[in-house]
């Protein structure tokens, strides 16, 4: 069966045993922030387009107490991460924050750079249950979290949400050297109980579609317990495939192209014969195609979903991964095969892959009454070793009484 979510208060009060076992004292400051499962509209938040997430109820969570000094002492429970638990820093002021060793310091690191001065020095410790590596935001998460806690600890919560979520993401930029897109810190900060969000990443609209009424489906995260290391850079290379294809266009960003855009423009190419690398050309289209494309199946899907059309979404699913095997490719061995698997199950309208790709999740919907078959049938015969999630919407980042 699905894994079942560890639950908040259990979490809790691990985090604060933790601490008072390394700093012998209690902590006065308990925050968490999400995870988060894409549905629909994938490489499209940073071409100004739309996506379709969700906030999960798989958190990172950080405990902690001002320490009176210009110093930061942060300790990380998870597993994940190796040896390298404790990070100790001098926060004396922003530019004394130098991205470094431990890694994932750098997120913390990251979001003190882009917090308003003046920052103070604190003791807290972290934990988490966001799989590291599995395209469900575990980075954003702890960028939301941190900055959260560094709002707690001052009290000062006079941030806009939007500005909250350029400050993570400049965090990401900078110190952990991603050039993400805005999709993942903002559902983290704006997630919302049995909603998924519909988010225009050009004008930072949002809207919350509810998920009450899907009775008989659900929506299943597949983990394929697969990573690749050529994510980032193939990442940073569809980013700028993508810029340049807007810039051909002669479009501010690819938002703004259609699929006619795109056939003018290769009706141009063929015919001036002038292109100096056709090859190049030929992956700027493929990639141009696919963010297009992807933005009008995000915009339709949430539609369908405000109108219980799950049919048409689980099509929409499909055609989407498709895409992203075809034209962006992003996909990976494991993950089409997990998706081909489910889409063989009976009771399946639909399966992708979530997040950047190259491993990581698939997302398939899937009737209530089928789920147990689907798991078992990927159990048999999926290459690798599978873990389950239940996409159930949850809400975003907040504090908590202690
Ligand atoms: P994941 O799958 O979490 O690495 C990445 C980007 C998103 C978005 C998706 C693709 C990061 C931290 N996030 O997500 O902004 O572009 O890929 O839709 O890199
Ligand atoms: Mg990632």
């Amino acid at each position: 069966m699905a894994m079942n979510y560890p639950d908040v208060n259990e979490l809790k009060h691990t985090a604060l045993l933790n601490f008072m076992e390394q700093f012998s004292e209690n902590a006065t400051v308990c925050v968490y922030a999400p995870g988060r499962v894409n549905l629909i509209g994938e490489h499209t938040d940073y071409n100004d387009g739309f996506v379709l997430p969700m906030a999960l109820p798989l958190i990172t969570m950080i405990v902690g107490k001002p320490n009176n000094m210009k110093r930061c002492k942060i300790i990380s429970m998870s597993e994940a991460i190796g040896d390298e638990k404790i990070c100790e820093f001098d926060c004396s002021n922003h530019a004394a924050l130098k991205a470094g060793d431990p890694k994932w310091s750098n997120y913390v690191k990251g979001c003190l750079a882009n917090f308003k001065p003046p920052l103070i020095g604190f003791n807290a410790v972290i934990v988490s249950t966001i799989p590291i590596g599995a395209g469900l935001s575990s980075s954003a998460a702890l960028e939301v979290a941190t900055y959260t806690f560094l709002e707690s600890i001052t009290k000062d919560i006079s941030i806009k949400p939007k500005d909250k979520v350029l400050a993570c993401q400049r965090a990401e930029h900078e110190f952990a050297g991603v050039p993400c897109g805005i999709m993942d810190q903002f559902i983290s900060i704006m997630g919302l109980e049995g909603h998924a969000l519909l988010l225009d990443c050009r004008d930072f609209i949002t809207k919350q579609i509810p998920m009450s009424q899907m009775d008989n489906y659900i929506f299943i995260i597949t983990n394929s317990n697969t990573s690749h290391k050529l994510t980032l850079s193939a990442y940073h290379e569809r980013r700028t495939s993508c810029y340049a294809a807007a810039k051909v266009l002669n479009k501010t960003s690819l938002r703004e192209a259609n699929i006619r855009d795109i056939e003018t423009q290769c009706n141009q190419w063929f015919l001036c014969l002038a292109l100096k690398n056709k090859n190049v050309s030929d992956i700027m289209i493929k990639r141009a195609r696919h963010v297009i494309t992807e933005i009008q199946r995000t915009i339709e899907a949430a539609t369908c979903l405000e109108n219980n059309n799950f049919i048409r979404f689980g099509e929409l699913m499909n055609e989407s991964h498709d895409s992203l095997r075809e034209e962006y490719e992003v996909s990976s061995k494991e993950l089409d095969n997990l998706v081909m698997i489910s889409r063989s199950v009976d009771g399946v309208l639909g399966s992708r892959l979530t997040g950047a790709g190259f491993g990581g999740c698939t997302i398939t919907l899937v009737k209530k009454n089928a789920v147990d078959n689907l798991i078992a049938t990927i159990q048999k015969k999926y290459s690798g070793i599978p873990s389950f999630y239940v996409a159930k919407p949850s809400n975003g980042a907040r504090q908590l009484h202690l």
